[in-house]
């Protein structure tokens, strides 16, 4: 009897090292990633070729980029399960986001409200990498084929921007991708700066009590916590018109497991300093396992390296299928 051996759909995700990782990584993008392992063939790269869109310190990236490595395994990422490596170790990563930027329009690049943010605060470096930047993300996606792309929402401009691309591509010169769909998780897919809420917790963000970083220890998690901006009212509820405690909520509720009815259900009747509290802790208590196997992992450099080198010499031989397809469609020459 003939088998069909089914493949199992491909998750192709990554994060910048641009900065150390946060509670809004965590829990916008890394907590579902884990979740995915079990169900997909999941690959999670270390953006550094899109790090560098940003004036980066070469030493600081280096050691940022292993640090970003490592919290992904401290967080739960399996190595045994999932594909892990480093972007600039994959060559087919630039190679197909040259034919791919072939194959974008001008206008596209420039409605990109991350392009327009990115060049507002970096005014002194709007380089062509600024602006390419969401190509050389669909050449990431693409070249593995992948089925979904788990992200936080601030990136469904960018998946979007992939499936136009991909479905232009296919149209032009016949079926060639996989045209990808964006995942994003239930909870926590929008954590807010825990000063101006009204912004996303971002690890760029100069004031360090606006973000949790997933290493902070935990007095500081607390601390912060009870530094966060709420509001003079005193009622423990959601709303458009509340963006502090939303904010703590949400966290809360992410953390937890929880949904957002039932964590204000909870806490009524509190005040906002034993809410605070009681968030910060919660935090705390889901990051110090993190915590702890960082440090393991930091005591051993030769097993980290065996993951990043396998990750990258299995997603290589991937994409490299890719892009023979590619190059064959576009007209040149095999050799
Ligand atoms: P930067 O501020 O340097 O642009 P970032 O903190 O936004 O960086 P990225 O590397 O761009 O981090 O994002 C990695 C992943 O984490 C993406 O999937 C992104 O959507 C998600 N993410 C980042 N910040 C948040 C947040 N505050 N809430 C939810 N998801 C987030
Ligand atoms: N642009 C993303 C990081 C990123 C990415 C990707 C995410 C680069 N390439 C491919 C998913 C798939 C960001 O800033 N979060």
């Amino acid at each position: 009897m003939e088998q069909t051996v089914e493949r199992k759909k491909r998750i192709f995700s990554g994060m910048q090292p641009s900065g150390e990782l946060t509670l809004g990584n965590y829990l916008g993008a890394l907590k579902n990633w884990i979740k995915l392992q079990d169900e997909y063939d999941c690959m999670y790269s270390i953006m550094n070729m899109h790090a560098i869109t940003v004036r980066q310190d070469p030493a600081e990236l280096r050691k940022r980029s292993l640090e970003v490595l490592m919290q992904y395994i401290a967080c739960g990422i399996d190595p045994e399960k999932s594909i892990l490596y480093f972007q600039s170790h994959v060559s087919a990563h630039a190679e197909l986001a040259w034919i791919l930027s072939c194959n974008t329009q001008m206008g596209e690049l420039s409605r990109m409200t991350q392009f327009k943010d990115k060049s507002k605060k970096h005014a002194d470096n709007i380089n062509a990498g600024l602006f390419t930047y969401p190509v050389l993300m669909a050449a990431d996606i693409l070249l593995y084929q992948a089925d979904l792309v788990p992200v936080g929402h601030d990136q469904l401009q960018h998946i979007e921007l992939t499936r136009d691309v991909a479905n232009r591509f296919n149209f032009h010169y016949g079926e060639t991708f996989t045209v990808p769909e964006p995942y994003i998780g239930k909870t926590g897919a929008r954590v807010m700066s825990l000063q101006s809420p009204e912004n996303k917790m971002s690890k760029s963000d100069p004031n360090p009590n606006g973000y949790i970083w997933l290493l902070d220890p935990e007095e500081v998690i607390i601390k912060k916590f009870k530094r966060a901006v709420t509001d003079s009212d005193t009622e423990i509820r959601a709303g458009e018109d509340k963006p502090g405690i939303t904010n703590l909520l949400t966290i809360y509720a992410a953390v937890t497991g929880k949904t957002v009815e039932e964590a204000e259900k909870e806490f009524s009747g509190f005040g906002y300093g034993n809410f605070k509290q009681a968030v910060g802790e919660a935090v705390a208590a889901e990051l110090t396992p993190v915590r702890e196997k960082f440090a393991q992992l930091q005591s051993d450099k030769a097993y980290v390296e065996d993951i990043y080198k396998k990750g990258a010499e299995t997603a290589a031989k991937i994409a490299s299928k890719t892009l023979r397809k590619v190059y064959k469609k576009v007209g040149f020459v095999a050799w």
